[in-house]
């Protein structure tokens, strides 16, 4: 199953893509990825704006999970071409938004998310982040607040921090401007 977003349009008011007040099960398998990406990526799902190979990908932005969700899973999922492409200009929180809540990741590739920000954004979160590849990502992983989250066995590519907590890159150490 692919699931494609329109591209985030700024200032619209509407910063959540996909908000989650109850619950996601996305169970896909590993030869049937579930994918959620930009209308424009012509990988998966095809042509599906019928315009040709596009060069120009445009992103969507996250998906919210809200307090009052229930526990959700991604398996063998593929996530691709959210979050935004500036830093500093708007808050940023992220492909997918985890707030006070609990989110099981187990064989997840998030891939080309937000380039210039975080890709997996937990606050207060009691999430599970398992098997898991996090590829050109500017902050793959950030924790803000309580942190009572488990991370098993993820690999990260082409990442210029993989997890960072209360503003610090703890893993690599690195000097962030
Ligand atoms: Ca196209």
């Amino acid at each position: 199953m692919v699931v494609k977003f329109e591209p985030y349009k700024p200032w619209s008011g509407n910063d959540d893509n996909l908000i989650v007040k109850g619950k996601i099960e996305a169970i896909g398998s590993p030869t049937e990825k579930i994918v959620f990406t930009s209308i424009d990526d012509d990988e998966y799902g095809g042509d599906t704006k019928n315009d040709g190979i596009t060069t120009s990908i445009s992103y969507w932005n996250r998906i919210h999970f809200t307090p009052e969700a229930a526990t959700s899973t991604f398996q063998n999922v593929i996530i691709s071409y959210g979050g935004l492409t500036g830093l500093g200009w708007y808050p940023y929180l992220g492909v997918v938004y985890v707030e006070k809540n609990s989110v099981i990741f187990e064989d997840v590739y998030f891939k080309n998310n937000g380039p210039s920000a975080y890709t997996l954004y937990l606050e207060n979160s009691t999430s599970t982040v398992r098997n898991s590849i996090f590829e050109n990502s500017w902050i793959a992983i950030n924790i803000v607040g309580q942190d009572q989250n488990v991370f098993e066995n993820n690999a990260f590519q082409n990442c210029n921090c993989y997890v960072m907590k209360d503003n610090q890159c703890i893993s690599p150490i690195s000097s962030l401007p």
